[in-house]
């Protein structure tokens, strides 16, 4: 019976397809069954005496035989191709794999991160501009005319042609309310630049330009937002202080202190034994500021604060040496994984 010689040819095929190693047995396989004179070939040669329903039916059952063994035979082909290439690279892809140290995201950037989080959170959209400045947006639109004594309060590096390194990202202000038309609700976090070198200040560092205007905002909404940041960036029960400042572009002006999260408001070294940390400057846009932009003094008003990343980062993780970014220690930099 034909069928019961279909049925033993089926499980011959895929008994002996399993025990192919190389390309060679490979072959021989091909012939032995696909070949003019395979034994499948030679099958359906045999299937001609039979009746017409049978054919169909037997036919059909080794067709789907041949086709699917052609398929599978591709496959295991290419599967001995590839493992012929490793052995010939000298690779043995039973080994185990190597382990190897993945990289993370530099302590300041992970904080830049987080920050832009929680402004994002409050509405403020993300700018950033130019490192290289002109006095202009460095100072004078910012109520720092060159005969301002405020001008010695930023050590500044001076290129050719009057142009300088930002001494912070207030320049930001500026450039964001010439381009745009209130309301507006921004931060500007990069990189700024001191001739100033110690333990917490470097020459490079970086700093988070915070602006909003609108028509009714109001000292208790710069406060509000500031508790916001500290709590979200420092933890809920943080306590935060206010504190009288002086800066040109801002009237009133203020700097904002937290508790200190070593003592805990105790006094201890690195708060200089005052219990407090100063983490940033902020105040109400001053009108001088708003009359470089050309904004409507009688229409709006609005709030700026700038921060330093760096103190955020020694304060939030206990770091004493602000050079400790900067010295690229892989010890260092791995324990902020
Ligand atoms: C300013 O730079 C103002 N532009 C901030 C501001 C913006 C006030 C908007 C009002 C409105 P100040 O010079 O205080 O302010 O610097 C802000 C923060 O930058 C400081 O609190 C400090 O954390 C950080 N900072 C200043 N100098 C250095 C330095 N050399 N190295 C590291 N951080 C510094």
């Amino acid at each position: 019976m034909i069928s019961e010689e279909i049925e033993k040819l089926k499980k011959e095929v895929w008994e002996n397809f399993e025990k192919i190693q190389d390309l060679s047995h490979l072959e021989n396989f091909r012939v032995k069954y696909l070949g003019k004179k395979g034994k499948i070939t030679f099958l359906l040669k045999s299937l001609k005496d039979l009746s017409l329903e049978e054919k169909r039916r037997l036919g059909k059952e080794l067709n789907e035989l041949r086709d699917q063994l052609e398929r599978k035979l591709k496959i295991k082909e290419r599967e001995i191709l590839f493992k012929e290439e490793d052995k010939d690279l000298g690779l043995d892809l039973t080994l185990p794999g190597r382990s190897f140290s993945v990289g993370t995201l530099h302590p300041l950037s992970q904080v830049i991160g987080e920050l832009c989080d929680i402004f994002s959170r409050l509405g403020f959209e993300i700018v950033t501009g130019p490192e290289i400045e002109t006095e202009y947006y460095n100072f004078t639109a910012l109520n720092i005319p060159d005969w301002h004594p405020a001008r010695d309060m930023q050590a500044t590096f001076y290129l050719k042609n009057g142009a300088l390194l930002r001494t912070h990202t207030s320049p930001m202000q500026i450039r964001t309310m010439l381009e745009r038309k209130p309301p507006l609700r921004i931060i500007a976090p990069g990189k700024v630049y001191r001739c100033d070198a110690d333990v917490r200040h470097s020459p490079m560092f970086h700093q988070l330009e915070g602006l909003m205007v609108d028509k009714d905002v109001s000292f208790a909404d710069l406060k509000g937002v500031l508790t916001y940041f500290a709590k979200e960036t420092f933890g809920k029960k943080t306590r935060v202080r206010f504190r009288p400042s002086y800066f040109p572009f801002t009237e009133p002006s203020l700097e904002m202190d937290i508790e200190c999260v070593i003592c805990k408001g105790k006094g201890c070294r690195v708060c200089g034994e005052a219990g407090w940390l100063e983490i940033l400057g902020a105040g109400m846009v001053h009108p001088e500021v708003f009359n470089a932009v050309n904004y409507d003094t009688e229409t709006w008003q609005g709030f700026a604060f700038g921060l330093g990343i760096e103190r955020i980062t020694m304060i939030k993780y206990g770091i004493d040496d602000i050079r400790m970014f900067f010295e690229n220690h892989l010890s260092f930099l791995q324990s902020f994984k």
